[in-house]
């Protein structure tokens, strides 16, 4: 008798412990799904094949691709200069492939209908100065490796990827000979 006892409670343990381990398993499996549901906000993202190839852009300009708007701005050399343009182009100066946006002496402004958390964006740097703008703060240099609040890989003539942390409420990226591409705006 006491040996069926212990039988009976040695199986009522084993299915106790499988009815854990199977929850506990359960439980793995849903939980990193459910962490990135939650934290997978999809980005919006521009490749630019949404313009034709070789159009151009001058200050004043604006186009929306993706729900975005964007408009062409003027670029500080210093001083500000309003004369600049911009075209798309295809030749992979952004480190990319596709259409590409060439900012030539302007500066593409980011006009986002949602709030903003990240900016990404791939880029070329291939000659004089630069400007990044985000948030009011203006920075006017060369290369974007080094701005605080800006991750960057690339250098002068080597294409790299850029990325601003918001919450950001404002931007801008401008060049002389820059180019763009892949530009991904976080909600
Ligand atoms: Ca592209």
């Amino acid at each position: 008798m006491l040996h069926v006892q212990r039988v009976l409670f040695s199986a009522r343990k084993f299915w106790l412990l499988l009815a854990i381990l199977l929850g506990l398993m359960v439980f793995l499996a849903a939980s990193p799904a459910q962490v990135e549901q939650a934290s997978a906000q999809a980005p919006i993202c521009v490749n630019f094949q949404g313009l034709p190839l070789w159009s151009s852009y001058v200050v004043g300009d604006t186009f929306t691709l993706n729900g975005i708007d964007f408009h062409i701005e003027g670029f500080e050399w210093p001083p500000w200069f309003m004369g600049g343009s911009t075209y798309i182009g295809n030749g992979g100066y952004a480190g990319s492939w596709g259409n590409e946006m060439w900012l030539n002496n302007a500066s593409l402004m980011v006009d986002s209908p949602m709030p903003v958390s990240k900016i990404t964006l791939d880029y070329g740097w291939y000659g004089g100065n630069t400007n990044l703008m985000y948030n009011g703060f203006l920075y006017n240099g060369g290369n974007f490796v080094g701005i605080p609040g800006v991750t960057a890989t690339g250098a002068y003539n080597v294409p790299g990827q850029l990325a601003v942390t918001g919450p950001i409420f404002d931007f801008f990226i401008g060049g002389q000979e820059l180019a763009i591409d892949n530009l991904c705006v976080y909600p």
